[in-house]
């Protein structure tokens, strides 16, 4: 890692530098975003973090404060210069949630299984639970101490994206998140995982309670209108605790279209290949084996026919179907 992170030294010197997360970034991807960020400034570079997609989860918010986090507005981000370095983080290029943005994509730091065909010079790819066992790792690697804010964004980063190591957690989430814990400001942690819900998040959960379809093991929910992806994600972990749901399909109505996050708690099915395989010819999806999204076009929503719920029930039976037979 040494040599690519001296390597993205020079590719960023004299250039205006963009960290870029995903759109509606999570913690993960936030935490991601801020330890680079901190990381180059002390080789020099002044790197700034950018995003398409509103924030508007409340501990995401929280966590812009706590950790001082300033996003570049979407003007600046609109007129970057087309030279500027681009640095993807916890997304690859050309997924449904990386907005193209002006400037270079040269350099890619995720953990999500490598899907892109496009090329980076730089990439900083391993599969683990959390990008920012990634960053952690760096820090390490490089010989530099972790600041105790940066480490308190990392620690929180592992354990949104692991659900507190119990999903997708690997031997090098564990040890990062061991290192993390000896350094974090354990306040700023239960201060952001005590305040993840606010008021109007409770119409995704009642519409959840009310719509919840139980059928073969798979859990699914229609969210009536547009919400944030970190939430339809939580309503996702919400229904997966039920007894009865081994899997949780959770859409929210998303621009004309349907936003999907998809949770497994079998280890037999992947959750990433279950919403790729459901969603294919009317959408794309994909993602991690526990936890991945998906979104259907607005353009196809129509080939679903007049009930597009129980379209989308049959199309997920018949993907969890053709998954099984593949093992
Ligand atoms: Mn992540």
């Amino acid at each position: 890692m040494r040599e690519r992170f001296e390597k993205l030294l020079r590719i960023a010197h004299g250039h205006v530098v963009c960290i870029q997360t995903h759109d509606y970034p999570d913690p993960d991807a936030l935490a991601t975003a801020y330890g680079l960020q901190e990381l180059l400034r002390r080789h020099g570079i002044d790197a700034e973090i950018g995003y398409f997609g509103t924030v508007d989860k409340v501990n995401i918010r929280l966590m812009m404060d706590e950790f001082e986090i300033v996003p570049m507005s979407s003007s600046r981000l609109a007129e970057i210069a087309e030279d500027a370095v681009v640095i993807n983080v916890d997304v690859q290029k050309n997924n449904s949630n990386l907005t193209d943005m002006r400037g270079e994509e040269r350099v890619c730091i995720d953990h999500h299984p490598w899907v892109t065909e496009e090329k980076y010079d730089i990439v900083i790819h391993k599969i683990v639970g959390a990008c920012s066992t990634i960053i952690t790792e760096l820090y390490v690697e490089l010989g530099e101490d972790i600041p105790r804010m940066v480490a308190t964004a990392l620690l929180y980063g592992i354990k949104m994206d692991t659900r507190n190591l119990c999903s997708g957690v690997t031997e090098e989430d564990l040890d990062a998140f061991t290192r993390l814990h000896r350094i974090a400001n354990h306040d700023i942690i239960r201060r952001l995982e005590n305040n993840s819900l606010q008021i109007s998040d409770l119409r995704a959960y009642g519409a959840a309670i009310q719509n919840i379809v139980v059928y073969e093991g798979i859990g699914f929910v229609h969210i009536p209108f547009d919400c944030p992806d970190g939430l339809i994600a939580s309503v996702s972990n919400f229904i997966l605790a039920l007894d009865a749901v081994t899997l949780a399909v959770v859409y929210a109505d998303r621009s004309g279209g349907l936003k999907f996050s998809v949770r497994s708690e079998l280890s037999s099915v992947n959750a990433g290949q279950l919403v790729n395989y459901a969603l294919r010819g009317v959408g794309n999806g994909g993602g991690h084996a526990t936890m991945a999204g998906g979104l259907l076009y607005k353009e196809r929503i129509q080939t679903l026919g007049s009930d597009a719920d129980t379209a989308i029930r049959m199309r997920f039976g018949d993907a969890l179907e053709r998954v099984r037979s593949e093992q």
